[in-house]
């Protein structure tokens, strides 16, 4: 008998491009989601193979019950390279700045006139991507949960950011974490490394791949490309300001920055050219994002901070304003306890969601603070209190995720988006 049935096992946004990608290829399709009232009976002896959803776990009883009856287990990307083999690929990894770094490989390659298309953890699932020929680029952002269940995945070129403790709740420690992630370097021809942390300095002693590497917050580590303490990068003996660059703003950027670089230097040819395309990158959605300026309030918009280290990120950048911060949702093992040398600049919290009493703990004592449950209470206070600041800033770093009253970040920040475009001045 010949095999004619994939298994998809999570019906959300991969899970319903995978569908139609294998319906088009003449696949019986069978699909298992736990919240949709999708529990089928499977019979494996006809699966090719199961394909499962990023944040489905391995110990899902599906993914078990396909282990146990010899089936491949695969992704969505595995599937993204068996349609488009000819593609070049580059994959983004890291716990921070993997959206940032990815966008801006894509809109480099894109000013450069080369065929690109962007997706992934980014928000488009692979198999939504068009298709490009044998002269365009796939660029990828690849969470843990995507590497821990693709089996295939080979790129041109893999880049990988920073490593801080992400996802445990999944993964057990932070080393199965960094073991996962280090999936991205399997079959990898070329690699790009930042070797700020750590987790990742040990990482990138032990490739065995050609590396470019990238320092850009230690001091005296010798580094392809570095970016010195006041933003200046080098390289190819030449150096760049990333002072001027204003939808980059702040440290954390100076990474995503020279990887992006590092990156284009492996595929285009002049590097002033490269500066002058990163130069024009118009920023990301829900990463520090300025939505309004209402009299001396800012409103930013940093959903995309789900957890401590993303937040510090924004924290840094808004020391020179009244910082009223908005926070909360499901909170992180780690919690927001090693945010506390940044709490002195903080004028007043507003928590939200699950994770307010946990915070309200941690702030006790050192911030003023209110429990406020809903982002739309939480705004309207700060705004309130922000705008009686000279220079203020009305921050929403949730350092959480926000599946307790949210679809993800996208849809928490879209929803913060709209209550401060109704606020009264
Ligand atoms: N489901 C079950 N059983 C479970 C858990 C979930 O049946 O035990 C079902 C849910 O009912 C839902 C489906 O599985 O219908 C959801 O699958 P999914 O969570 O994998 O979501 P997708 O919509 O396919 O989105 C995924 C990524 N989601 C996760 O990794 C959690 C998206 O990353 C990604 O953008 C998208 O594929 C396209 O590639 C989001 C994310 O939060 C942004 N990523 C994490 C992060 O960045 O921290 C890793």
């Amino acid at each position: 008998m010949i095999k004619n049935t994939y298994v998809i096992l999570g019906y959300g946004r991969s899970g319903k491009e995978g569908e139609k990608h294998l319906l088009s290829l003449g696949h019986k399709v069978i699909i298992h989601d736990d919240n949709q009232n999708k529990k089928p009976d499977i019979d494996w002896n006809d699966a090719i193979a199961l394909v499962q959803s990023p944040g489905i776990s391995p110990s899902h009883p599906v993914h078990v019950a396909a282990k146990a009856n010899s089936i491949p287990i695969c992704t969505d990307i595995d599937l993204l390279q068996k349609r488009s083999p000819k593609a070049k690929y580059i994959g983004i990894t890291g716990t921070n700045g993997k959206s940032t770094t990815t966008a801006l490989i894509g809109h480099i390659l894109k000013q450069a006139g080369l065929k690109v298309a962007i997706g992934g953890n980014i928000g488009i699932p692979a198999l939504a991507l068009e298709e490009v020929n044998e002269d365009g680029w796939y660029i990828l952002e690849l969470s843990s949960y995507q590497l821990e269940l693709s089996n295939t995945l080979e790129l041109d070129i893999a880049i990988w950011t920073n490593i801080s403790p992400d996802h445990l709740e999944r993964h057990g420690c932070i080393e199965d974490y960094v073991k996962v992630k280090k999936r991205i370097f399997d079959k990898a021809k070329r690699v790009c490394i930042a070797k700020d942390d750590e987790h990742s300095k040990l990482v990138s002693n032990q490739l065995q791949i050609p590396c470019t590497t990238i320092a850009s917050e230690l001091k005296n580590c010798p580094a392809d490309i570095w970016i010195d303490a006041s933003g200046i990068m080098h390289s190819d003996g030449m150096s760049f300001d990333c002072n001027e660059l204003e939808t980059l703003k702040g440290v954390h950027n100076w990474q995503n920055i020279a990887l992006a670089f590092a990156t284009a230097r492996h595929i285009l040819t002049t590097p002033q050219k490269i500066w002058e395309y990163i130069q024009t990158f118009p920023g990301l959605a829900h990463r520090q994002q300025l939505i309004a300026s209402i009299g001396s309030v800012d409103f930013i918009n940093d959903s995309k901070a789900t957890n401590a280290d993303a937040c510090e990120k924004a924290l840094r950048t808004y020391l020179g304003q009244s910082i009223f911060w908005i926070l909360g949702g499901v909170a992180k093992t780690d919690g927001i306890d090693h945010l506390n040398p940044y709490f002195p600049y903080i004028k007043k919290a507003y928590l939200i969601g699950e994770a307010q009493d946990h915070f309200a703990h941690t702030l006790n004592g050192s911030v003023l603070f209110e429990k406020c449950s809903s982002l739309e209470t939480a705004v309207s206070k700060a705004y309130i209190d922000a705008k009686c600041e000279q220079h203020s800033v009305v921050l929403f770093s949730p350092a959480c995720a926000s599946f307790d009253q949210f679809r993800d970040f996208e849809h928490r920040g879209e929803m913060f988006i709209q209550i401060v475009n109704k606020v009264n001045p």
